[in-house]
C-alpha cells in the first residue's frame, strides 16, 4: 500500500499501543488493589483506575487498532486512498484522538470515575461526555472515508462483488454506524444537558437502554475485525483458500441483522422493561450466535482441508499439520480456542434464567476477558506481528519472533489463570465493580477464596503475568516500528497475507446493502420501539423522568 496510507495506519497503531500501555498498567494496579496488596494515595481511587482500564483497553485500543487494520486492508484490496478519502480518514483520526485525550485527562483527574458503561446516576464532568461524543464523531469520519473509498471502487467495477476484506469492513461499519445512534442519543440528549446542569433530572432506565442498544453491537465491532483476520488471513497462513466466500459474507450479513436488537440481555434483571421484550431480545440473541457457529464450522473446515492437503490423516491428522511454529498463526489459533469457552459463557449469560446467577458477578468479568481480552486481543497481536513490519519495511527477526512466542504464551497463561478464577468466584457469588475486594471480611465470602484457582494469589499471579506479557508486546511493537533492521532482501520482506476467495458462486444480492439495512431497521423497530416508548412515557417518578 502507498506511503501516505502507511503513515495513517502507523499513527493509528501507535495511538492504540499507547492506550494499551496505560490501560494494562491500570489492570496491574487493579489486581493488587483487589488483593489488598496495594494502598492507593488519596488522589487516586479504585474506580478511577477501573474506568481508565476499561476505557483505554476496551474502547480506545480496540478502536484505533480496528481502524488501522481496516485502512490497511481497504487500501491493499481496493487501491490507495485518493485525496478526499485521505483527508476524511486523517480528520477522523485527529477528532478521535482529541476525544481520547480529553476523556483520559478527565478520568485521570478523577472527574469521570464512572466506569466504561457510565451508568447514570453516576455522573462525570460534562466534558467527559463531550469527549465520548468526539470519539464517536471521529470514528464516523473515518467510516465515511472508508465507505467513500468503497463506493468509488464500486463505480469503477460496476456489477462486481467487492473483495471479501472490503465487504466485511463495510458490513462492520454499517453495524457500527447504526449502533452508535443509541449512544449518541443518550450522550447528546441526556448526559450532556444533565452533567452541565442545564436539566435537573435524567431518565436512568432510558439511558441504560440506549447505552446497551449500542453496547452489545459494540462487542461485535470488536469481534468482526478479528473474524476478518480469521476468514481472510488465516487460510493464507495455512496455505489454502477461503473455505466458502458465500458463507463468509452471509455470516457478516447475519451480524448486521442480529447484533443490535439484543441489548436487553444486559438488562435482564432490571425493572422497567417487561419480560415479554426481554424474552424477545433473548430469542434474537440466540440468532446472533448462529454466525459465530458458522465461523467455527468454517475455521475447522479450513484447517481440515489444508491439513489433508499436506498429508494429514485420521480424525485429528489436520491438527499436526497446522503451522504452529508461525507466531502470526499461533496467536490467532489460541485466540480462536479461547472463544470456545468464551462463546459458551455468552450463551449462559444470554439464557434468561441463568443470567440471574451470573449477572453483576465476577463471572461477567471472566467472560469478557475470554472474549475481548483473549480472542480479540490475541488476534490483534497476530495481526501486529506482520502488519507493522509490512508497513515499516523492517525485518521480523528470529529474535523478535522468539519474544513474540514468549509474549503470546504468557498472555495465554495469564488470561487462563485470571479468567478461570474470575468465573469461579463469580459463580460463588463474588460481585463485580467493587473496590471491597475482601468484601469487608464477611464470613460467607471468606470461603470463596480458599479454592485452588479461586484465590487471591491466582488472580494476582495471572494479572502480573499479563502485565509482563503486555510490556513484552510494547517492546516488540516499538522494535518493529523503529529499531529492527530494514529488510533488504526480498525474502525478508513481510507480506500482507490475504487468501484467495472464490466469488464465482456467491449470490450478488449478498452485497445489496439496502436489503440488509432495511431488515436490520425493521428488527430494531420490532424489538425496541414499544419498550423505549414505554420508558419515555411511563417512567416511575415524575412523568418521563426519575429524579436523582
Ligand atoms: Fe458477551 C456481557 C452474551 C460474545 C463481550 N460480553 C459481556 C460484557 C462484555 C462482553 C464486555 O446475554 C460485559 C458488559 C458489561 O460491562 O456489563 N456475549 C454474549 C453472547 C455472545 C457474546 C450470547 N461478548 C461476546 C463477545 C464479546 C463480548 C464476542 C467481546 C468481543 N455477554 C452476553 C450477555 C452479557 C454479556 C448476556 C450480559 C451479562 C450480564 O448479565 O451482565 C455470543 O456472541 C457468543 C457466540 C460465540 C460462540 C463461539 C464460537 C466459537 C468460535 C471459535 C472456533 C474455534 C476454532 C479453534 C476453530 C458460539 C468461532 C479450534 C481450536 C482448538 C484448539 C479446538
Amino acid at each position: 500500500i502507498g506511503i501516505q496510507d502507511r503513515k495513517l495506519v502507523l499513527w493509528n497503531i501507535g495511538v492504540a499501543y499507547i492506550a494499551f500501555l496505560i490501560g494494562t498498567f491500570c489492570g496491574l494496579l487493579q489486581v493488587f488493589i483487589r488483593n489488598d496488596a496495594l494502598e492507593l494515595p488519596a488522589w487516586l481511587d479504585y474506580y478511577q483506575i477501573l474506568t481508565a482500564h476499561g476505557v483505554l483497553l476496551a474502547l480506545i485500543y480496540t478502536t484505533f487498532f480496528i481502524f488501522a487494520f481496516f485502512i490497511a486492508g481497504m487500501s491493499k484490496t481496493l487501491g490507495n486512498f485518493g485525496p478526499k478519502v485521505s483527508l476524511f480518514a486523517w480528520l477522523g483520526f485527529i477528532v478521535t484522538l482529541i476525544g481520547t485525550v480529553l476523556a483520559t485527562i478527565m478520568i485521570i483527574s478523577g472527574k469521570a470515575s464512572v466506569l466504561y458503561t457510565f451508568y447514570a446516576p453516576l455522573k462525570a464532568s460534562g466534558w467527559y461526555y463531550v469527549a465520548l461524543a468526539l470519539v464517536v464523531i471521529g470514528t464516523w469520519l473515518s467510516s465515511f472515508a472508508l465507505v467513500g473509498h468503497y463506493i468509488a471502487w464500486k463505480k469503477r467495477n460496476k456489477g462486481q462483488l467487492s473483495p471479501l476484506f472490503a465487504f466485511m469492513t463495510i458490513s462492520t461499519i454499517i453495524l457500527w454506524i447504526i449502533a452508535c445512534l443509541g449512544v449518541v442519543a443518550t450522550v447528546v440528549f441526556q448526559y450532556i444537558p444533565w452533567a452541565f446542569g442545564w436539566v435537573d433530572t435524567i431518565n436512568v432506565e432510558l439511558s441504560r437502554s440506549l447505552f446497551w442498544y449500542f453496547g452489545h453491537p459494540l462487542v461485535y465491532f470488536w469481534l468482526l475485525p478479528a473474524y476478518i483476520a480469521w476468514y481472510v488471513v488465516i487460510p493464507k497462513l495455512v496455505g489454502t483458500k477461503v473455505f466458502s466466500d458465500s458463507l463468509a459474507r452471509f455470516s457478516f450479513v447475519l451480524f448486521i441483522l442480529f447484533s443490535i436488537p439484543v441489548g436487553f440481555h444486559h438488562q435482564l434483571t432490571e425493572p422497567g422493561i417487561s419480560s415479554f421484550w426481554k424474552f424477545l431480545q433473548v430469542v434474537l440473541t440466540f440468532m446472533v450466535i448462529v454466525p459465530s457457529l458458522m465461523t467455527a464450522f468454517s475455521m475447522f473446515a479450513t484447517f481440515e482441508i489444508s491439513g489433508r492437503k499436506k498429508g494429514g490423516t485420521g480424525l485429528f491428522g489436520w491438527f499436526t499439520k497446522l503451522p504452529l511454529k508461525d507466531v502470526r498463526f499461533t496467536s490467532i489459533f489460541i485466540a480462536m480456542a479461547f472463544f470456545i469457552p468464551g462463546g459458551a459463557g455468552g450463551i449462559i449469560n444470554a439464557s434468561f434464567q441463568m443470567n440471574e446467577l451470573v449477572h453483576n458477578t465476577l463471572w461477567i468479568v471472566g467472560h469478557f476477558h475470554i472474549t475481548v481480552g483473549a480472542p480479540v486481543a490475541m488476534t490483534s497481536m497476530g495481526i501486529t506481528f506482520w502488519l507493522i513490519p509490512y508497513l515499516t519495511g523492517r525485518k521480523f527477526t528470529k529474535q523478535l519472533q522468539k519474544l513474540a512466542f514468549i509474549q503470546i504464551i504468557s498472555w495465554t497463561i495469564g488470561m487462563l489463570l485470571m479468567s478461570t478464577s474470575q468465573h469461579i468466584l463469580g459463580l460463588l457469588g463474588a460481585p463485580r465493580r467493587t473496590a471491597y475486594s475482601g468484601y469487608n471480611g464477611h464470613p460467607s465470602t471468606l470461603d470463596w477464596f480458599s479454592g485452588i484457582l479461586s484465590n487471591h494469589v491466582t488472580m494476582a499471579v495471572g494479572g502480573t503475568i499479563l502485565f509482563i506479557s503486555a510490556m513484552l508486546l510494547i517492546y516488540i511493537v516499538a522494535n518493529l516500528m523503529f529499531v529492527a533492521p530494514k529488510a533488504k532482501l526480498k525474502e525478508d520482506l513481510v507480506e500482507f497475507p490475504i487468501a484467495e476467495s472464490d466469488k464465482s458462486h456467491t449470490p450478488k444480492f449478498l452485497e445489496n446493502w439496502w436489503i440488509w439495512i432495511g431488515v436490520a431497521v425493521a428488527l430494531i423497530i420490532m424489538a425496541y420501539a414499544l419498550p423505549l416508548s414505554d420508558l419515555i412515557h411511563n417512567a416511575p417518578g415524575s412523568r418521563g423522568h426519575i429524579t436523582w
